[in-house]
Parts: structure tokens; sequence; C-alpha cells
């Protein structure tokens, strides 16, 4: 229904509700922009010079046009506070519970993404600031925390399972950041100082997403949308996502290659 639009294509569950929303957007802004053009052509008409040399000073002085304002106020208000905000509150407020979703924490710093798993047990390891090293561990993860054993790290690929709802929970080490993919449909300011969650359901595969465009390089990107320096255009990272099994064996295989790394001992 909303191919007219051009959108990238979609690979999230809620991706249809926001394709509807940005149709119907820009229905109302064609009906705005016809009945606007319209009224300005009569005034130029109405109101020509040829019939109105002199200008009239006293002008309107009926009050119709003060209540239609009024009146668009009122309306405007009600579809804020009564649609609005409740819709974008039920959105990014109410995360899915915590056993079924997928904790993955990004941090945006100048210009790459880095991502922090927490692996099966579900527990982000300790990170100190001190043990920070921009080439070997940009996170400073403390390895020697029991809870950091099962960490996977990776900088600029999120790896991500099918059908199972992803809370991403965002963060800047210096100026602020945005995360975007296109196809998911989100798109959240990573800023520093705060952990802000996002959260989706992607559900298409990136090879089956490469089979429905014919493109075999296809790749999902996460596009870095706030100018943040003069990398800013550099700092792409890519999301692959994979069928359950497939991920679950590219983490065990990634717990097994990131514990034994010999910059931990
Ligand atoms: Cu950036």
């Amino acid at each position: 229904m909303t191919e007219w639009l051009g959108l990238p294509a979609l690979a999230v569950a809620h991706g249809e509700q926001i394709d509807n929303l940005i149709g119907w957007t820009h229905v109302f802004m064609l009906v705005l922009f016809v009945g606007w053009g319209a009224f300005f052509t009569y005034a130029l008409i109405r109101f020509r010079r040829s019939r109105h040399p002199v200008a009239n000073y006293a002008g309107a002085r009926s009050h119709a046009s003060s209540y239609l304002e009024g009146g668009v106020l009122v309306v405007e208000m009600v579809l804020l506070f009564a649609f609005s905000i409740p819709l974008w509150s039920a959105r990014v407020d109410r995360l899915p519970p915590d056993g079924e979703s997928l904790i993955v924490q990004v941090t945006g710093e100048q210009f790459v993404w880095n991502v922090h798993y927490p692996g099966p047990d579900g527990i982000f390891g300790r990170t100190d600031i001190e043990l920070l090293d921009l080439q070997a561990n940009p996170l400073g993860l403390d390895r020697s925390d029991p809870a950091a054993k099962d960490d996977v790290t990776t900088v600029n690929q999120l790896y991500l399972p099918v059908n199972r709802p992803i809370v991403v929970r965002l963060r800047s080490k210096d100026v602020i950041h945005s995360f975007n993919v296109p196809e998911f449909r989100v798109k959240q300011d990573a800023i520093p100082g705060l952990t802000i969650p996002v959260w989706f359901v992607p559900n298409v595969t990136t090879a089956d997403m490469r089979t429905r465009t014919g493109n075999p390089e296809f790749q999902y990107e996460i596009a870095c949308a706030q100018l943040c320096g003069l990398g800013h255009y550099r700092m792409r990272g890519f999301v692959t996502v994979l069928g359950t099994d497939e991920f679950q064996t590219w983490m065990e295989e990634e717990i097994k290659a990131q514990s034994a790394l010999d910059i931990w001992r």
C-alpha cells in the first residue's frame, strides 16, 4: 500500500505501522498543499490591484478566522495528547519481557559502533575506563570478572537472530550519534551519559533479503544519522540477521575465540 513512497525494503515486525503513518502523513500534506494553494490563488485574483486600487486599512471585521484558528488548535491538541503521545509511549516505553528478548549494548564513538553481548549468562561483564584501549579493548571490558568470561564484543558488526525481540541499549562515548537502520525503521540518538533502549523484531534474514532484492551483496547498514565530526561519513556498521540456529553457532564460536585471546591473560 505504501510502495509509492519508495521507502527502503522492510525487514521488521513493526514496520508496516510506521510506513502507513508515513503514507497517511503524505496524503494529509497533499490535501493541505492543494487546499492552501487554491485559497492563495483565489486571494490573489479576488484582491487584485486593478479591482482594489486603494488599500482597505480596516480589514476584515468578523471574528470567523479567530474561531477557525482556535478550532484548529483544539484539534491539534487532541491529536497530540490523545493519539500521538500515548502511541509513542506504547512503542518506546513498553519493552518486551527480559526472558524473550536479546539484549545487546551498542556504544557509538567517533567513528565506530562498539557492540557488546552479555553472552549466555545474560550479564554484561564489568567495564573499567582504566582498561580502555582503543585498539585492543575499546569498551574497557574486564575479562577477570566472571560475568565477562562469556561476553562477546565486536566493532561495526551487529549479529542478530531473526524473529526475536532485540533490545539495543544505546550509549555514546563522546558526542551525539544516531543509530539508524532504515530497513528496521529505527532511528535513535545515542547521547553521552545516557543509556537509551531501542527495540525491534527483525523478521527477514540477510540471506533472505539477498534473494528478495536480487543483490547477492546486500547488507543491512547502521548509518550514523547525526553529523558527529569529520569522520561521520565513514561511521557505518553492518547488521547480519541470522536464523536462530546460525546465530547460536556464531555466538558459541565467538565466545570460544574471544575468551581464548592472549590479551586477556
Ligand atoms: Cu556518529
